[in-house]
């Protein structure tokens, strides 16, 4: 079967691929899990004694997903994939300048991506030498040097300062200001090709770039509607207030295409007695297999039903008052929907009128609801229509700006939404630049930068020089990926700060420079004594956060001083910047986000240790409405579904999957243990109906080619067909794999977010 059975270090715990998981989520199985990636990944006992102290007061803050953390937490606030995240880093494995001395990169890049990390912790900055092809050792000192000459010789416009969402606010509070003193705000982020949906479509219509709820809401909401998020896989300790929820009588309707363990049913593996009576709880009242992109017409279909409720009861059902007083554009939306005919409803949601009757009753019925969602609603071609129908099924009753009630984005990584609060943004509209400009003396670009779209195509077309990347992988998670990864090596400059080896580090710019960083979980000591970070949680909580174990080389440097080493290097003397004192004392740096945004970060210093985090508000909430309008937006829709492909004949819409065993671009195994798959990822996911219509047998190789008609030919070969329930119509296939056939051209019309979820392709036996 798969390639990857008979490799020693790959798990066998279940060799078949057996698309009928038995067990749910959390529970033995996941102790299993974690006891497998214990073993693997050589950890030291440092490890467990983190994992003691993850997401707690005075802790450490969890380096995998955003999910709040609770002001009381379980006796280990961890889950199966934060702990896989914690044993990542504190691998006992060293990948050293002896490592590269024995191979070139070439050789390296025919590596699996998986062994790639294996190697384990980076050790010493090294600098790409191309007459060898090998990385070489190199003193910080020198490889500052070296990153400010090239940056001074290159025009600031023509760089990019990447961040994916690991480093923490201190670090990038740095960053954006030394891209800005320098001359740009080329300043995209991971969550340009994630929830940027988010920042950008929530903004515009209740004037908040991200989510109005706070956990305590979730202790007191009638009923939860999630679109297209996997806490089982991605944020599992949100199973946790989602369970409580559920025992304490709260509805869950759920709208994925694929039947998600987590989202049916949990095992608590911190409940001793569930797991040895092992009644799992039941999580979800509804479960709907919507179409991919089908989740414009379903909610449709839902707004039509309390519409025409409330036309019966008039007075009952819909919250007058509120839409009156606090909302823009009601009517428009009302003739919109009223225009659209059942046939096409069901036809884009692929759900009939009375299975969305029994979600819209149970919306009626409940006081307070929450709207949760994630990459199934963001990554989509009409991402923003998406959203807009889910606020406006909230806006109907007043479900925003009350407790318990809410619109609820799942973010990715730890800090993806706190790099964005303190000014990593392309747009200079979303940062205090004046402040910025009288704090540091200096006359900031006022253009707007690049975000990750526009500079993948600067890179296409040569414009985009220089790639600095703090964290990330970048030629695998964006859209077209062999397309960027060739253009990749026409860069002059690149640098990449990472903790492991990755497939991105392999692809040298003409000079290239690779910078290992602390983690978050390492100790982190300076001139003044030992450092604290902080991060931002999905729910707008920001948390101080103290690494203690012992760090795996002694040249390692922390994000804070790397950007500042960068920085100090490239930037003319400035008597306002203290890039020094800022390094010796990250407080220090604190102070300065205080004063550059003091409504969200009050007494910074003094809170960071809260327990459950500070909260830093949100307007929405308030029903302060900061939209153009001054009130909440109803979205009019003008498409039935958020795919951007027309249906033709033989046409399929892939979504690209996310396994338990992998963080993004990291895999930790090839298992997807809650989908009752294993031992591949090179596989398509089909249901057996599309199968017998297309030919297919279980188990044959298929290629899979992009279907977009723009002239570029993406294809990907040796794929497994294997059966498994999903709508009609659609295949299932893993990221990072099929990024090749994502289109760059193909993402969401007003943020530009990758169109993950919806790229249409075609199956060639
Ligand atoms: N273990 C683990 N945890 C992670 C990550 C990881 O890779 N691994 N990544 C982190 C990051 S950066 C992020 S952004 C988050 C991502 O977390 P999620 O937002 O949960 O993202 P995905 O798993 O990509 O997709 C979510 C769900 O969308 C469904 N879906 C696909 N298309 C559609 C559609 O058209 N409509 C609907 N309703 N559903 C659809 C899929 O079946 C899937 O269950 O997780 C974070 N946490
Ligand atoms: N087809 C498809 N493509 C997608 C997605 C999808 O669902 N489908 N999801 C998208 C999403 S949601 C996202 S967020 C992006 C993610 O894309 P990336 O930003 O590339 O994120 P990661 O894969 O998390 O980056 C992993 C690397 O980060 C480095 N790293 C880990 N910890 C640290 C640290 O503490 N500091 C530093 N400096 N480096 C560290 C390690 O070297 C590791 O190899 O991918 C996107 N691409
Ligand atoms: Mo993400």
């Amino acid at each position: 079967m798969s390639d990857h059975d008979q490799d020693d270090h790959l798990p066998t715990e279940h060799d078949a691929q057996t698309p009928e998981y038995k067990h749910s989520t959390g529970g033995w199985g996941s102790l299993k899990s974690l006891t497998r990636i214990f073993g693997k990944e050589a950890s030291t006992p440092e490890a467990l004694r983190t994992l003691e102290r993850q997401n707690k007061p005075e802790g450490v803050m969890c380096t995998s997903c955003a999910w709040a953390k609770p002001a009381k937490p379980h006796l280990a606030e961890f889950c199966e994939n934060g702990a896989k995240a914690t044993l990542w880093e504190l691998t006992s494995r060293r990948c050293t300048p002896e490592f590269f001395a024995e191979h070139t990169l070439e050789e390296l890049r025919d590596w699996h991506d998986y062994d790639l990390e294996q190697q384990g912790r980076l050790t010493h900055p090294l600098r790409y030498d191309a007459d060898s092809d090998k990385y070489v050792a190199v003193s910080w000192e020198e490889a500052f040097a070296a990153i400010g000459a090239e940056l001074r010789n290159l025009d600031p416009k023509s760089t990019v300062f990447y961040s994916s969402g690991h480093a923490g606010l201190e670090a990038s509070f740095l960053y954006g200001l030394f891209a800005r003193l320098y001359g740009h705000n080329n300043l995209p982020q991971s969550s340009n090709m994630c929830h940027e949906t988010t920042s950008v479509g929530l903004n515009e219509i209740i004037g908040t770039p991200v989510g109005t709820c706070v956990l305590d809401d979730f202790e007191e909401c009638d009923a939860i509607f999630f679109f297209g998020q996997n806490p089982g896989s991605n944020s599992p300790r949100f199973l946790h207030p989602l369970k409580r929820a559920v025992e304490r009588g709260c509805k869950v309707v759920t709208f994925n295409p694929v039947r998600e363990r987590g989202l049916i049913e949990f095992v608590d593996p911190q409940n001793l007695l569930q797991m040895t009576v092992g009644t799992p709880t039941k999580i979800s009242t509804e479960y709907f297999q919507v179409r991919p992109g089908g989740d414009i017409s379903a909610l449709i279909g839902m707004i039509k039903l309390v519409l025409d409720a409330e036309d019966q009861a008039p007075g009952t059902v819909l919250d007058r008052a509120f839409i009156d007083d606090e909302t823009g554009g009601f009517n428009e939306m009302r003739e919109a929907v009223a225009a659209i005919s059942w046939d096409e409803i069901e036809h884009a949601s692929g759900l009939t009128r009375e299975m969305l009757g029994r979600a819209a009753d149970i919306y009626m019925q409940s006081e307070k609801v929450i709207g949760i969602y994630g990459m199934g609603l963001t990554q989509h071609v009409h991402g923003f229509q998406n959203l807009g129908m889910l606020v406006n099924l909230l806006l109907l009753r007043g479900n925003i700006g009350r407790p318990g009630a809410g619109i609820s984005p799942v973010r990715g990584h730890s800090n993806v939404q706190g790099q964005r609060t303190v000014g990593i943004a392309e747009k200079p509209k979303l940062v205090p630049i004046e402040k910025l400009e009288e704090m540091f003396d200096f006359t900031s670009p006022r253009d707007e930068g690049m975000n990750a779209v526009a500079a993948c195509e600067g890179l296409l077309e040569g414009s985009v020089k220089a790639m600095i990347l703090m964290g990330g992988n970048l030629v695998r998670a964006l859209p077209d990926r062999e397309r960027i990864e060739e253009a990749w090596s026409s860069l002059d400059l690149t640098v990449y700060v990472g903790t492991k080896l990755n497939r991105t580090h392999l692809k040298p710019g003409k000079s290239c420079y690779l910078l290992p960083c602390l983690g978050r979980l390492d100790e982190d000591i300076q001139a003044s004594g030992p450092q604290s970070i902080s991060i931002e949680c999905s729910l707008s909580h920001i948390y101080g956060s103290i690494g203690k174990a012992k760090p795996a080389s002694e040249h390692l440097k922390s994000e804070v001083a790397i950007v500042a080493g960068m920085a100090k290097a490239t930037l003319d003397h400035n008597p306002k910047v203290r890039w020094d004192e800022w390094t010796a004392d990250y407080s220090l740096i604190r102070d300065l986000v205080e004063q550059s945004y003091p409504d969200d970060f009050r007494d910074y210093n003094g809170r960071m240790f809260e327990p459950g985090g500070f909260y830093r508000g949100n307007s929405a909430r308030e029903r302060n409405w900061q939209t153009e309008s001054g009130k909440a937006e109803f979205t009019a829709p003008t498409v039935l579904s958020a795919i951007g492909a027309e249906e033709a004949e033989g046409r399929l819409t892939l979504i690209t999957l996310r396994s338990n065993d992998q963080f993004n671009t990291t895999i930790y195994g090839f298992s997807d243990r809650l989908r009752g798959l294993s031992g591949s990822r090179d596989v398509i996911l089909i249901n057996r109906e599309e199968m017998a219509r297309l030919d297919l047998e279980e188990g044959q190789e298929v290629a899979l080619v992009s279907d977009l008609d723009d002239g570029v030919e993406r294809r990907i070969t040796g794929l497994t067909v294997t059966p498994f329930d999903l709508p009609n119509g659609c295949i299932g296939g893993y990221y990072p794999e099929m990024n090749v056939l994502v289109p760059l051209s193909y993402h969401d019309k007003k943020s530009q977010t990758p169109a993950s979820k919806g790229a249409p392709v075609r199956i060639e036996a």
